[in-house]
């Protein structure tokens, strides 16, 4: 659907979606003057467009430091995820990766695009680097060590059970969860979390990517990447890349559940670790991209489309959660909304639909009982109805207002 199309279908994204374009235009301008700051924020903008504006309104010596750790990991994930690279070559520089940074005339060219002047131009986030205190410095080496390592183990190996699986996403998003608390802490903003409940935090958000990036990975040039676990796909098909031919239908849709519903498991523990924090900037920057997460899984489930192309959430949506989520009531009413949601689409049918359903209400328990979901509020649910009456009442407010902006510029007499 078109952008306008998709306004008039969700007037009430108008606003968010407004105050998003002016957030972001303000972040643009705050560029800092120092070229490898510069460049760092820079390439922040380019490389995530979703992390980018959580890391944003953090305060600036944790920002600073949130910042390069993103950047030193994307330019490791470049590494691990540009299959041109032979893999001889590819294994020494992940596992050595935590001391290039230390160097500032170290550098790989790979990747393409936006990931390639990232690579070719590293010195400045080595530069960076070495202008950040000492405890962020190790917090930010130790995670690259450990990450860098465990990508290396799966160069070589593939993701054949489930505990693979819980182990692969450790290692690559996992960590990130273990390094950020560990960031706060040394900001001395947050107590330590736990490394369980920290790991769940990343594992939740990696396995949403893998989820929705079936299509994508499995048709990735030269070489197909797969990050499903052979022991829940071939209970549905004999090969992964089967499941997205038009024939297999029924059994992709299946394991697409089947894969939803293991991410499920982690909603409780990521509830936990948010319910922790204290600093409400380091609360957003955690709470967005979790309920983005359980929205785009919401999107997934059941949906045959994940197979077929990209399935995103709209960016009305996205724009949305950006703008109401400020504390611990609003993750419980939006992880609450987006449960409701997902448990409206499981067939009776599914040979996992107990589980699913299970796990569901067990999070919305929870919800629940934090007493949070007492108060009236805004849902995330849509009732097609209630859309079309806040349509006509938006564009009637439209017309008024551009007869208003007409009437007040033109000339007085
Ligand atoms: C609180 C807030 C943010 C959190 C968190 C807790 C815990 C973990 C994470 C963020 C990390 C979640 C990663 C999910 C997205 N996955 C990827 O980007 C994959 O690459 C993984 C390796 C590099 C991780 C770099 C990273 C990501 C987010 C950060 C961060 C570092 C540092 C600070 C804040 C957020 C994925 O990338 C390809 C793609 O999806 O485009 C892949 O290669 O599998
Ligand atoms: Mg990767």
């Amino acid at each position: 659907m078109g952008s306008l199309g998709a306004m008039l279908k969700h007037p009430d994204d108008i606003y968010p979606l407004l105050k998003l374009k002016m957030a972001a235009r303000n972040i643009e301008k705050q560029i800092p003057p120092e070229p490898h700051w510069a460049f760092c924020y820079t390439m922040l903008h380019k490389v995530s467009r979703s992390f980018a504006l959580v890391i944003q309104q953090l305060d600036t010596e944790l920002r600073n430091a949130v910042c390069i750790f993103y950047l030193v990991l994307r330019a490791l994930d470049t590494v691990e995820d540009d299959t041109a690279i032979e893999t001889d070559v590819k294994l020494p520089i992940l596992i050595d990766f935590h001391r290039h940074i230390y160097d500032a005339k170290w550098h790989f060219a790979c990747g393409t695009k936006e990931y390639k002047v990232l690579m070719d131009e590293f010195h400045h986030v080595s530069t960076a680097f070495l202008e950040l205190g000492k405890g962020y410095q190790e917090a930010i080496e130790d995670i690259t060590k450990r990450m860098g390592a465990g990508m290396a183990k799966f160069i070589c190996k593939e993701v054949e059970t489930v505990d693979d699986y819980d182990e692969y996403c450790h290692y690559v998003a996992g960590l990130v969860g273990l390094g950020l608390s560990k960031l706060f802490h040394a900001a001395e903003l947050e107590d330590l979390a736990t490394d369980e409940l920290s790991n769940s935090m990343g594992l939740f958000l990696q396995k949403t990517n893998i989820i929705r990036d079936y299509l994508e990975d499995i048709n990735e040039i030269p070489k197909s990447r797969m990050f499903w676990p052979r022991q829940i796909w071939s209970k549905y098909v004999n090969k992964l890349e089967d499941l997205k031919y038009e024939e297999n239908s029924d059994k992709a849709v299946q394991c697409l559940n089947d894969m939803v519903t293991n991410a499920l498991i982690h909603m409780e523990d990521c509830l936990k670790y948010m319910s922790a924090l204290r600093d409400p900037a380091i609360f957003k920057f955690c709470a967005i991209p979790q309920i983005m997460a359980i929205g785009t899984l919401a999107l997934c489930y059941n949906n045959i489309e994940v197979f077929r192309g990209v399935v995103k959430m709209r960016r009305g949506l996205t724009a949305k959660v950006i703008d109401r989520t400020r504390t611990m009531a609003d993750v419980y009413a939006a992880f609450y909304d987006f449960s409701s949601i997902l448990k409206s689409k499981v067939d009776k049918k599914d040979p996992n639909a107990t589980k699913t359903l299970s796990r569901l209400e067990s999070v919305q328990k929870t919800c629940r009982d934090s007493g949070a979901l007492i108060n009236s509020r805004k849902s995330y649910i849509v009732k097609s109805e209630q859309s079309y009456n806040s349509a006509l009442i938006m564009v009637m407010f439209l017309i008024l207002a551009i007869i208003y902006a007409y009437v007040s510029a033109s000339p007085r007499f």
